[in-house]
């Protein structure tokens, strides 16, 4: 059986590879994806849901200029996978103290690995840890979570006993009664069956009540975590997710199942088998990786340019004022977070500025900074005055910002040539500016 992360790329080339973009490359785009998601486990709800959204934006959404309809529907897409996830990178939050924390998952998905490394990251965080051993099953354990957090000063509790939830309560009533802030059990994904296994972890959950279960999935074995997910779900309701293994060549579909069974939020990626090999969950990293969108940052950022709406209104606030030297640098600053300011420029209905190169617009974004450290160096009459400038005043002015005395001159004749343009909107015939005369 294919992979999610198989399908949904196939998907996708079937979609890029299309000609045209119209209604029915786009409804079969959704019909793709929805197989992928169904086969995932991903619940029909769910499918349904960021369907409707995806045909919804696909089509009432217009494409921002210079972007193809064939980009935006991929925007989108990976913009409702993320969403299904939980938009930003999820934190883990240690809400009361002591926080108890019980790992959970399948034999060898990488629990006791993980509850080192989420031991050391919170101990890094200055948080007391420590950490119960209740796993009976698996030779060693012990000694692994000892070998494992050698050195960190980080306490492991065991038991010589055969009981599980024994063992974890005596490890958090020493951790409670000692003052600690978050107590890690580790438990069993070995056992006599999967039956006895989850009867055990129902035993665990019902005797310690942990603040949070942790469910650990295996980045490598694909669908199965979906299954998992739900079983361990029913017996201890899965707070939170780990997904191992992301080192590895799998893209860690499963996941999506795992996430969708349970309601729980992704926190941590394990990405190898060191301490430090661990990082918080980055929904918009995973699905570009599942969907194989290489350059997804790259399509995004051009997208967000494009989107960027400057309003004509926002372009004449631009061209009022009395326009000092100051308000020159402060109004850069406003364009700057309103996007590039060769685009503002461009709404203006300017047909052409043959004194303003295109050059000098992105040398001025680019020096925004510089300048304000021009203008801090200067008297109150300097700037409001700048013709007074001369050689001593410039070289002054350049010694205090830290600047050369070219990058002063310079500011200066940026200045008196957005002034210039001004002038020249202001007083340009109405007929050859309509736009700006019809409401002001
Ligand atoms: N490459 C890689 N290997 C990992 C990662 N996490 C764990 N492993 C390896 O996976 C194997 C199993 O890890 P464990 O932490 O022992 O798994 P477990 O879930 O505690 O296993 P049981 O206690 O037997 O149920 C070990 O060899 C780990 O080094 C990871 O993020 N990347
Ligand atoms: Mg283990």
């Amino acid at each position: 059986m294919p992979s999610l992360s198989e399908m949904l790329r196939k998907a996708l080339s079937k979609f890029t590879s299309a000609s045209s973009v119209d209604k029915r490359v786009v409804e079969e785009l959704i019909r793709d994806l929805q197989r992928a998601l169904l086969m995932a486990d991903v619940n029909v709800e769910l499918v349904k849901k960021l369907s409707d959204n995806i045909r919804e934006r696909a089509f009432l959404e217009r494409a921002p200029p210079g972007i193809s309809r064939k980009d935006h529907v991929l925007k989108v897409v990976y913009e409702e996978l993320v969403k299904l996830l939980g938009e930003g990178p999820a934190r883990i939050e240690i809400k009361k103290k002591p926080y108890v924390i019980m790992m959970v998952g399948i034999q060898g998905t990488g629990k006791t690995t993980s509850i080192a490394k989420i031991a050391n990251y919170l101990k890094k965080m200055g948080y007391r840890v420590g950490v119960v051993c209740a796993d009976t099953y698996r030779p060693g354990a012990y000694e692994q979570l000892k070998q494992l957090l050698n050195g960190r000063d980080i306490t492991v509790f065991y038991l010589e006993d055969v009981d599980a939830v024994k063992i974890a309560r005596e490890g958090v009533k020493y951790f409670e009664s000692n003052g600690f802030d978050v107590i890690l059990i580790d438990t069993a994904g070995r056992h006599k069956s999967q039956e006895a296994l989850m009867e055990e972890m129902r035993m665990l959950q019902e005797g310690i009540r942990p603040d949070e279960v942790m469910l650990i999935i295996d980045a490598t074995i694909g669908q199965m975590a979906g299954a998992h997910a739900k079983a361990f779900h029913q017996v201890a309701p899965v707070g939170s997710i780990v997904l191992t293994k992301m080192d590895t060549s799998a893209r860690g579909g499963g996941a999506l199942s795992a996430v969708a069974e349970t309601g729980a939020k992704i926190k941590f990626i394990g990405t190898g088998e060191k301490l430090d090999d661990v990082e918080l969950f980055n929904p918009k990293g995973y699905v570009g990786r599942l969907l194989g969108l290489g350059d997804i940052e790259g399509l995004l950022e051009r997208i967000r340019i494009a989107e960027i709406e400057v309003s004509e209104e926002k372009a004449r606030e631009f061209l009022r004022g009395e326009f000092t030297l100051e308000d020159f640098v402060k109004q850069l600053r406003e364009v700057r977070k309103m996007g590039p300011l060769s685009k503002l420029l461009s709404k203006l209905p300017i047909p052409s500025m043959p004194e303003l190169p295109s050059d000098a617009l992105r040398e001025a974004e680019e020096k925004i900074e510089k300048w304000s450290a021009i203008i801090q160096s200067m008297t109150v009459e300097e700037r409001s005055d700048p013709s007074i400038l001369n050689a001593s005043r410039v070289r002054r002015i350049a010694r205090g910002a830290g600047v050369s005395e070219k990058d002063v001159k310079d500011l200066i004749r940026q200045y008196k040539l957005m002034k210039k343009l001004m002038k020249a909107a202001k007083r340009a015939p109405q007929r050859l500016f309509p736009k700006l005369y019809k409401s002001g």
